[in-house]
């Protein structure tokens, strides 16, 4: 046989490697590139087949008002995007909603109307009857809210803190600093509270929670309890404080958004004390904020998104959480808290916080 016919010869004739056909050789190499895939596959580390979400899945984040300025609004965004970014096909959209609340539905409702997300992902005791409205005209649309409540919906899931526990933890906190000789208490028995708003959340359970904390260190401290009529305004806030403290008052607790800050700078001016809710607010002012509890929102928020993505969010049962289960605190490990308030006094706040996280004190929540 010549060299040319060789050439010629057909592919069935072709004994390339030890007797295999070429077609052999190619299905051959072919399975052990496909074996070698699974194989790297498996050996990422941290990527089980539960992590994975093949299918491209797009969130809203909507933030009922502007995140600056309210750390539970920077905590809502933190955990949704954090939970977002750890899948490959994922995607989340923050939208501010404003501090116009007559606007909020309309905005979730367009963001349904588009169609695009799977999923509307908010934050706020408004929130579920907002949704429960968008989602009679949108029907296939999902919602999950935190810090809010309401059952049975089967387009909803909300996540409830327990905020009278809360109240409780700093209210304590309040009647200590209040019934102290620190250098900016009194002997007044009066501590205030300034809020954005009134809601029944706030109404029902974190301003009761507070009182039932003070009056455990004395029956006989009072309220001045005020409100802003907004989250952002921190003039009207600084001028509220300074009527409060020029009526005896010497601690407040804020819990008013963006408005806080005019608080902190009356109180500073005045040698006065400040209290902090939803985040460590120490190093706002050190030595004027003296005292901060905290509301893992951002935690609620990326283990929602991370059950949705695994397709296990159960829609229309509420999860409620408190001190005991760890989405609530007070913060005592920092420096600025141990160098303002004095040692008798931090213990007997650890006191509290260990009877909540053992058990031994426990609130329920009312029925808003
Ligand atoms: N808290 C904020 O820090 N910033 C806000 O802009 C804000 N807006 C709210 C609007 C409405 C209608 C309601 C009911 C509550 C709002 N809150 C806001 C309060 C927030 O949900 C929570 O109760 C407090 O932050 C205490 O944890």
């Amino acid at each position: 046989m010549s060299a040319n016919n060789d050439r010629t010869r057909s592919n069935k004739d072709f004994k390339g490697f030890r007797g295999f056909t070429r077609f052999e050789i190619v299905l051959g190499a072919l399975l052990l590139a496909l074996l070698l895939s699974f194989c790297r596959k498996a050996d990422v580390p941290g990527q089980s087949a539960s992590k994975k979400v093949e299918k491209s899945y797009r969130i809203a984040v909507f933030v009922p008002g502007v995140v600056e300025g309210s750390p539970i609004y920077e905590m809502l965004v933190q955990g949704s995007t954090r939970a977002a970014e750890e899948h490959e096909h994922v995607s989340a959209d923050v939208i501010e909603g404003g501090f116009n609340q007559a606007q909020w539905q309309e905005k979730i409702m367009s963001l349904a109307a588009t169609g695009t997300y799977d999923l509307i992902v908010t934050s706020n005791p408004s929130m579920p009857s907002i949704c429960a409205e968008v989602a009679r005209s949108f029907p296939s649309q999902k919602f999950a809210v935190m810090d809010g409540y309401l059952a049975g919906h089967p387009q909803i899931y909300t996540v409830l803190f327990n905020q009278m526990e809360q109240g409780y933890l700093i209210g304590y906190l309040a009647g200590l600093v209040s019934t102290s000789d620190m250098a900016g208490a009194n002997a007044d028995l009066k501590v205030g509270l300034i809020a954005g708003q009134h809601y029944p959340l706030m109404d029902q359970a974190i301003v009761p929670g507070f009182r039932q904390g003070f009056q455990a260190v004395d029956s006989e401290i009072e309220l001045d309890f005020r409100i802003v009529g907004n989250w952002y305004d921190a003039n009207k806030a600084a001028e509220l404080a300074g009527a409060m403290f020029d009526m005896g008052t010497d601690v407040i607790l804020s819990i008013a958004g963006g408005a806080g800050q005019g608080v902190v700078t009356t109180a500073r001016d005045r040698g006065k004390y400040v209290l902090w809710f939803d985040s460590n607010g120490y190093g706002i002012a050190p030595g004027t904020v003296v005292g901060s509890g905290i509301l893992k929102n951002d935690r609620a928020a990326y283990e929602t998104v991370k059950q949705a993505l695994a397709g296990e969010l159960p829609y229309g049962k509420p999860k409620k959480v408190g001190v005991r289960e760890g989405y609530i605190d007070f913060i005592s490990d920092d420096d600025r808290y141990r160098a303002a308030v004095p040692e008798a006094l931090r213990q007997k706040m650890a006191e509290c916080t260990n009877s909540f996280k053992s058990g031994a004190l426990h609130i329920e929540m009312p029925e808003l």
